[in-house]
Order: structure tokens, then C-alpha cells, then sequence
């Protein structure tokens, strides 16, 4: 098939779902055309198969803000009339879902059709979405989406609450390459060059919003610290990182904590990793986690959102409360007490992400591309 997709090119979850979907896709032999503003983060190559069209904006005196939903439409349609594309999946209802409605319109003025397929993240229906500054306009363009997909189940039910949908959810889980993973496994894992043999190793990943608590990530940490020697690395760049190293120097631990910024070698970082931890306010999958997992660590993370669905309490990780620290570092402290129950947890962990790989997911987002279709609505 011929399809497009429309994400956010940054290391956002949203973003690493839909590169890795489009490049899967087009392994399986699909044309894929990636619509964004920049290349993808993990879009490391373009292929015969494989295409990315970049949205330009123009600068005008009078823009105070520049329409980028106008020129991702019109980019949009552009693209499906030039390479034939049968779907449009976007991934992150603002602005695209409303960005994807108007370019099918403008395509039939054309005589042309494209189906619409939405993928529901996360903040884009629980911290953005619903605001009213965009509800109006997001509960219409996932009305008038052909297909509507979200992330997990706390989701699709968040989506219900607060907006008045008339079309059905599906659920399509997040999923994670664990052949890559099973790759790195294998491969020699440089601990020593972080850590002593008798300290752990603790990892957090995200976009240093206020959404990811990071500021709980350190507490927890320096908690488990006063009882076990352990390390700290901090991935990813983000409005609360500078709160978060001020902290750290506070509690002077800053020989133990590093602050990484953002990278594209998580899946070596993680291979050093003991426990991941992602106290968030709310996620509403958590893909950061099942990274970890993948790479066989053990999550200590909040209960809120989808994470319940991803990380098992007391199987692959621990569940608290939002806030509770303690008990987060109570429970961290429970798993790395003997080596034998981390051993069980990071197995635990890695052997659950095989619910959510990439040979189980691919064929549902395929299913759903021929059907919507071939169907005449
Ligand atoms: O977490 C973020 O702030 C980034 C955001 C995004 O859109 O990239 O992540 C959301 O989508 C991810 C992929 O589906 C989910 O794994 C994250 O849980 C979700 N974030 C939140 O719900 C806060």
C-alpha cells in the first residue's frame, strides 16, 4: 500500500512509535511517506521505499504565529496526489487529525480520496486536547477520522470521559522491535565503565516535562542511595532538567547522578540499567518503560494512566501512588535486596514486552489500513 505518516519528528514517544511503524512498513514491502516539519529522530535512513517530505513554513510580518496546520494540509495534499497514497495515520490528534480532515476534503474537491487513520497518544487528549482552547476541534477531527486508534485502554476511556465521541475506539498497544533488543542482550554490556561491580544502576528517560516528575525520579533515587551504592543516568533534555540538577546538587549527590541529555543510544544505556524508574503524573501507555523492559530492567513507575497495563505490579516492577516516594523506594529497595530477585524481575520484564512486539502489532495496523480502505464511507 501507499501510506503516509504524519507525526511529530522529535524523541517524543509519538514520534518513536510511528518511525518505527513506518519503517517496519515499508520492510514489509509498503511505500511509506513520512510528513513533518524535520526528519525523524530515528528516521536514520531513507530507502527506495522509504520517503520523508519535510513541511516548510514561510515567514510573514504579519504571522505572529505561523499557520502550521495550513501548510501540513496543504504539504498533505501534495503527496497524495503525487505518489498515490491510500491512508493518511496520523499520530497525535493536534494539530494533525484536524490537519489530515481538511486535506481529504481538499482532495475530494479533486475527485481523489484518502482514508484518515488517528492515532490517540496521550497529552494530545489528557493535558492538551481536552483544554478548551483545542476540545472543540480535536472532538471533531476524531469524529471525522475514518479509523481512530489509541494507545491503550486507560486511554481509549480517558478519550470517552472527556470528549462526546461518536466513533469507536480501537486499541492498538504500543510495540517495541524485541529482536533489536534480543540483539543487544547478547552483545557485551560495558557496565563496568559506569559502575563498580557492587553498585546498581538506575536510568529515567523523557522530555524533562512537568508530566514526567523528574524532580521525583532524584528523591526516590537519593532515598534507595542511602542503603545501597548506586548511579543515576538521566536521559533526555526538557523544561524541568534544571530544577532537577539543582536538586541534586541540594542533596549533594552529583558524583552519582549524570545527566545525559537526549540520545540515540538508549538501547545501549539501558543494557547497564537495573531498575527504570518513571514516576509520572500520568502516561498514558508509558513506551519509555517498555523500552526498559525490552532491555530486560525492572520498573518502578506511578499507577496512574496505561501503566498498569505495561509494567505488572510485582511481576515486572512495582506501582505506587503519584507522589509516593517512599513507597517507590521501598520497592526498589525490595527488588535489589538479593541478586536472585532482581534476576527474576528483569526477566519478569523482558519476557512480558514480548506481548507487545512489533510481529503481534504490525499486522493490526495492516488489518485496519485495507479495510478502512476498501470500505466506501
Ligand atoms: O510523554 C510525553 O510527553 C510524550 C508523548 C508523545 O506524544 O510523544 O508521549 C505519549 O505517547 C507515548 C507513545 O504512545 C506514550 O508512551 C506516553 O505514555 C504518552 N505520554 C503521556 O501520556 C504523558
Amino acid at each position: 500500500m501507499n501510506i503516509g505518516i504524519v507525526c511529530y519528528p522529535t524523541f517524543g514517544g509519538s514520534g518513536v512509535v510511528a518511525t518505527q511503524l513506518g519503517i517496519a512498513l515499508a520492510d514489509k514491502g509498503h511505500n511509506v511517506h513520512f510528513i513533518t516539519y524535520n526528519q525523524p529522530v530515528r528516521l536514520d535512513f531513507i530507502s527506495h521505499n522509504l520517503h520523508f517530505h519535510q513541511v516548510l513554513l514561510e515567514e510573514y510580518p504579519l504571522f505572529q504565529y505561523q499557520p502550521y496546520e495550513l501548510a501540513l494540509s496543504s504539504k498533505m495534499v501534495e503527496v497524495v496526489e503525487k505518489y498515490q497514497l491510500e491512508v493518511l495515520h496520523v499520530h497525535y490528534a493536534i494539530p494533525h487529525a484536524y490537519a489530515a480532515f481538511m486535506a481529504k476534503q481538499m482532495l475530494k474537491e479533486k475527485g481523489l480520496g484518502v482514508k484518515v487513520v488517528t492515532t490517540l497518544h496521550g497529552t494530545d487528549i489528557t493535558l492538551v486536547g481536552s483544554h478548551p482552547t483545542y476540545k472543540p476541534a480535536v472532538e471533531f477531527s476524531i469524529n471525522n477520522s475514518d479509523v481512530v486508534t489509541a494507545v491503550s485502554n486507560s486511554l481509549k476511556e480517558t478519550t470517552t470521559k472527556l470528549f462526546n465521541i461518536t466513533k469507536e475506539i480501537k486499541v492498538i498497544y504500543n510495540f517495541i522491535d524485541t529482536q533489536k533488543y534480543d540483539k543487544a542482550h547478547k552483545e557485551e554490556c560495558k557496565r563496568f565503565s559506569l559502575a563498580k561491580p557492587h553498585e546498581r544502576i538506575f536510568t529515567h528517560v523523557s522530555n524533562f516535562r512537568p508530566v514526567k516528575r523528574v524532580e521525583d525520579v532524584v528523591r526516590i533515587f537519593h532515598e534507595v542511595r542511602k542503603e545501597i551504592p548506586s548511579k543515576l543516568l538521566m536521559i533526555g533534555e526538557g523544561p524541568e532538567r534544571a530544577k532537577a540538577e539543582k536538586l541534586v546538587k541540594e542533596l549533594n549527590i552529583s558524583e552519582d547522578v549524570f545527566f545525559l541529555g537526549n540520545s540515540t543510544e538508549v538501547t545501549k544505556i539501558l543494557c547497564y540499567t537495573d531498575i527504570f524508574l518513571l514516576p509520572s503524573q500520568t502516561e498514558s501507555f508509558g513506551l519509555a518503560a517498555l523500552e526498559a523492559m525490552a532491555a530486560g530492567t525492572a520498573v518502578i513507575s506511578t499507577n496512574t494512566g496505561g501503566l498498569p497495563e505495561v509494567n505488572i505490579d510485582g511481576v515486572t516492577g512495582y506501582l505506587s501512588d503519584l507522589g509516593d516516594i517512599q513507597d517507590m523506594a521501598k520497592n526498589a529497595l525490595s527488588i535489589l535486596k538479593e541478586d536472585k530477585i532482581l534476576a527474576t524481575f528483569k526477566q519478569h520484564a523482558r519476557a512480558h514486552t514480548k506481548k507487545f512486539s512489533l510481529e503481534n502489532i504490525l499486522p493490526v495496523y495492516e488489518g485496519i489500513y485495507t479495510s478502512c480502505y476498501k470500505s466506501k464511507v
